[in-house]
């Protein structure tokens, strides 16, 4: 094969990820993308896009899609919630918990029904859009319940005489609070998660290699500050162990004597205890900056 011919070789086979076209999930898909400089623009009318700086094709899909899309190899990656990919049974590898879209599916009763543990469900009709992950947590214990499928507005489902309780997504709980439920059970958490193909080819490996990088290097740094300040020569050793950073915190000497300048990431839920030690102890000009990345 001559290089040209490589070089379009290539150019065909470009990476395909999976993203979901409208909902809770497409926005912080594509701000993540763009956090680690991939910059997809969605299009308008067609469901696949480029990358405008990095070789990646976007398929924009329903997220009922993903897992399958994911795992038959038309597309090698997907963004996607964990409840999805375990509703479908999709054979996809689970390569990263994302830390967005966070919710769990849990079964709900009407808030003036008693409630003593799993016998209740017994006999019971439950609505879901997660009939299997339902079917499986009801055979685990044993409970023998009919399965109401229903695809929208599961909450409203014992109201409407369609069923006794449900098995749905909850968030926040207001969805079942309006609704005259009461959550009694936790049974799936769930989280966007990057998935991939377990099939795909080399090519591909290295560029998901080359994501996992850039997204390690972008979760590390959130929820994280990194804190400057000059301080007394003298407190230092009590500064470094309110300040364990990632190795130790760094030093440089300033012009004027018995201080020094300190720099150190810390965690940005401990800052201002941190900020009231570090003071106490003398320290001065404390500057607190936003971190974009780690790179370890
Ligand atoms: O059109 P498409 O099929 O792509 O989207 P969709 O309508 O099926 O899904 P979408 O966009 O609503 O959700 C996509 C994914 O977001 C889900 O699969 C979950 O992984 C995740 N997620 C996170 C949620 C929620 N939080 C959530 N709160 N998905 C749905 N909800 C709904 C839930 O169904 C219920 O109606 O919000 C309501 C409960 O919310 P609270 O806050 O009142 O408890
Ligand atoms: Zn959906």
């Amino acid at each position: 094969m001559d290089l040209p011919t490589v070089g379009k070789f290539f150019l065909l086979v470009m990476l395909k990820i999976a993203l979901q076209s409208k909902g809770r999930l497409n926005e912080e898909s594509l701000s993540l993308l763009a956090s680690i400089g991939i910059n997809v623009d969605e299009p308008k009318r067609k469901f696949i896009s480029k990358a405008r700086n990095f070789d990646i094709e976007t398929l924009f899909l329903r997220d009922d899609d993903i897992p399958l899309v994911v795992a038959s190899g038309t597309a090698s990656l997907g963004i996607v919630g964990l409840n999805e990919v375990a509703e479908k049974g999709a054979d996809v590898e689970i390569v990263k918990q994302l830390g967005f879209g966070g919710c769990r599916i849990s079964l709900a009763i009407p808030k003036a029904d008693k409630y003593e543990g799993l016998d209740y469900f017994r006999g019971k009709r439950i609505a879901t859009s997660y009939p299997r992950i339902l079917k499986d947590f009801l055979d685990k214990n044993g409970i023998e319940a009919t399965i109401e499928i229903i695809t929208g507005s599961v909450e409203i489902a014992p109201a409407a005489g369609i069923a006794d309780c449900i098995f749905d997504i909850v968030s926040s709980g207001s969805t079942l609070v309006s609704n005259g439920l009461v959550e009694v059970e936790r049974v799936f958490e769930s989280e966007a998660v990057l998935i991939a193909n377990k099939n795909m080819s080399a090519q591909d490996r290295d560029t998901l290699e080359e994501i996992l990088f850039r997204i390690d290097s972008h979760l590390m740094s959130s929820g994280k500050k990194y804190l400057l300040m000059n301080i007394p020569t003298a407190a230092l050793d009590q500064a470094v162990k309110i300040l364990p950073a990632m190795r130790s915190p760094t030093v440089m000497p300033l012009a004027s004597e018995g201080w020094c300048s300190l720099h150190s990431v810390v965690e940005a839920d401990t800052l201002w205890e941190k900020v009231r030690l570090l003071k106490a102890i003398g320290a001065e000009g404390i500057l607190v900056i936003d971190l974009d990345k780690i790179i370890l």
